[in-house]
């Protein structure tokens, strides 16, 4: 009975967000601190044949950036990537302390609840270009700042060290 409930909630999933053979499944991202004007965005993407997601946009912020963190020298940092390779058949995950989708500069609050519209640029193996529509849930998980939920909350210099970001 609960398997067969949530096969249809995955089929309406997969159903929503599709495109360029590409699927995505669990978007979400942490409601930001009163203030904090910037959000990472989780999802997992899986695509049927080989392709890269190469830029975003979203409604609610005045950019969106492709991210990934990485330790360096001890220090969790964040890099901005031109673009995530998305390997024919397996699933790639964003998830907080590695890949992520940045929104930066908030236009407004989120709260636990909302929805937030994102667009995908989807580059395929023969260089079209698709949009995806997505759909990421505002999910309260203790409220504290997206980035400070790095493993073992290591000290961040970001985002000041970005090139192209101001605040
Ligand atoms: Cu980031």
């Amino acid at each position: 009975m609960l398997r067969a409930w949530c096969a249809f909630c995955l089929l309406l999933v997969a159903a929503a967000a599709s495109a360029a053979g590409v699927t995505v499944s669990d978007a979400w991202l942490r409601a930001p601190a009163p203030g904090q004007a910037v959000a990472g965005v989780y999802m997992t993407l899986t695509s049927t044949d080989s392709a890269k997601l190469v830029g975003v946009r979203s409604d609610v912020a005045a950019t969106a950036q492709l991210h990934r963190m990485s330790m360096q020298e001890g220090v969790m940092r964040m890099r901005r990537m031109t673009q995530i390779d998305l390997p024919a058949g397996q699933a790639v995950q964003l998830a907080p302390g590695g890949l992520h989708i940045m929104l930066i500069d908030l236009k407004r609050a989120l709260k636990p609840g909302d929805t937030v519209a994102l667009v995908l640029d989807i580059e395929t193996a023969q260089g079209h270009h698709e949009n995806l529509a997505v759909e990421a849930a505002v999910r309260d998980l203790g409220g504290q700042p997206v980035h400070m939920q790095a493993p073992m909350n290591m000290p961040m210099n970001m985002p000041m060290n970005m090139p192209g970001v101001s605040h």
